[in-house]
């Protein structure tokens, strides 16, 4: 008897063959996207609770954005730098006055657009602050995630990201994250041209630092003129319930790095923004990307950035955030399996206390996916809930609800 396969083992068993292993996916194979929701081959629908890891935060396939990005594609793709189009001025003018800065470098990846940033802090380093050839130091964090390139990986302290992918990039001081006085000791030293962080740490597990560290982290940068270079690809573009998480304690990063819900999940796009005096160390034929600020990913990032404003997107997370962490903090009262739950806005996670009988995070979004909710487990104990930031108060409610007799089912 031929064994008859489903579409979903199918496109599994390709991807097996035929694809690099480097992720272990939850077995579903995706075919819809729309706002909210997605679709599997089979017809299933879920909720989306990772949105691509926060790069779909106006929702999937959100019309005004899919309209200026169909527009696009039949007008004009790319024209590489080498000459000027009509798209990257106004963009870059709009890109600017949108966050409060001078200047903007676009590139394509997250990554690169924290390569870049190293570059420009280095850069400046050595033109402007007067560092030494080859000396310049950046700060980062433990527990930090910008990245897969192998300049951002010489900054990992996690083991799964750098083992056998040396020899790594010197020039890092890594210092626990979240802990001040770590901070003006590392800052005393005049080789150090940066100090990079994300305002919530998304990959270590949705790591809220305690309130004013942001602030007093920009304070130690002034004080050692150091730029405060912040990652916030994760937790920007209204995710944590501003417009940038940093808008949480007022602090004006002296570089902002931007990427995912930039183009809201339907093209790398990603960006560097900041001062006249940083950008400009950068001259002509310094750096660059074939791809970087082209045509369509100006006019799907000025989309973007419409409907986050448009249907007031942060204001939603923040509330709906609110009321996530309320219902959840409800169940880990009364759980012995969730055990806390922390976050800001929409970017959320719970902590799983793993089973007598083993069960693990992993299993508990195994029977997530079961019940029509998908979300994804991080560092083994850990899963993150980050919808689309589009979603009702309704859903969200009926979320709790799955959630709720998800867990309580292990327990
Ligand atoms: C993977 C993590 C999340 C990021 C921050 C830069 C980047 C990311 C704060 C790089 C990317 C993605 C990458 C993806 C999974 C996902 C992730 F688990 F890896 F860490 F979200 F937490 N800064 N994060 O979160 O941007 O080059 O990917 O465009 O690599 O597995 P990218």
């Amino acid at each position: 008897m031929i064994e008859t396969v489903n579409a979903t083992e199918k496109n599994i068993a390709l991807e097996e063959r035929y694809g690099a292993h480097n992720y272990h996916p939850l077995p579903v194979v995706l075919a819809k996207g729309e706002g909210v929701f997605l679709w599997d081959v089979e017809g299933k629908r879920y909720y989306d609770f990772l949105s691509a890891y926060s790069a779909v935060n106006q929702g999937h396939c959100h019309p005004a954005i899919i309209k200026a990005f169909t527009e696009q594609a039949h007008t004009l793709t790319l024209t590489s730098r080498a000459f000027y189009n009509d798209k990257l001025g106004e963009t870059e003018k709009y890109l600017c006055e949108y966050f409060g800065y001078d200047k903007v470098l676009m590139m394509n990846s997250g990554a690169e657009a924290n390569e870049t940033a190293i570059k420009l802090a280095r850069k400046w380093g050595y033109t402007k602050k007067g560092i030494p050839t080859d000396r310049a130091v950046i700060v980062a964090a433990e527990r930090n995630f910008h990245g897969r390139t192998l300049g951002i990986i010489s900054a990992s302290t996690d083991p799964d990201a750098r083992n056998n992918f040396g020899p790594f990039m010197p020039g890092y001081h890594i210092v626990p994250y979240d802990n001040l006085q770590a901070l003006e000791d590392a800052l005393q030293n005049p080789n150090v041209c940066g100090l990079w962080l994300e305002p919530i740490q998304g990959e270590a597990g949705v790591y809220v630092p305690q309130e004013g560290y942001l602030k007093a982290a920009q304070e130690l940068c002034k004080k050692h003129n150091v730029i405060l270079m912040m990652d916030e690809i994760q937790t920007g573009i209204g995710r944590t319930g501003k417009l940038l998480a940093s808008d949480h304690e007022g602090v004006h990063p002296d570089m902002l790095i931007l990427g995912k819900a930039l183009s809201g999940g339907t093209y790398p796009v990603s960006a560097v923004l900041t001062n006249d005096e940083i950008m400009l160390t950068i001259k002509p034929g310094e750096h660059g990307s074939t791809f970087g600020g082209n045509p369509m990913a100006c006019a799907v990032a000025v989309a973007a950035l419409e409907v986050i404003k448009n249907e007031k997107l942060a204001e939603n997370a923040d509330r709906l955030g609110k009321l996530f962490r309320e219902r959840m903090q409800q169940l880990v009262n009364k759980s012995s399996l969730a055990t806390l739950v922390r976050g800001k806005g929409l970017l959320n996670a719970i902590i799983i206390k793993p089973t007598k009988d083993g069960k693990t995070a992993w299993d508990v979004c195994v029977r997530l996916k079961e019940n029509g909710l998908l979300a994804k487990p991080t560092h083994g104990d850990i899963i993150r809930f980050a919808p689309p930031l589009v979603i009702t108060e309704a859903q969200i409610q009926e979320c709790c609800d799955i959630i709720e007799y998800t867990i309580q089912s292990f327990e």
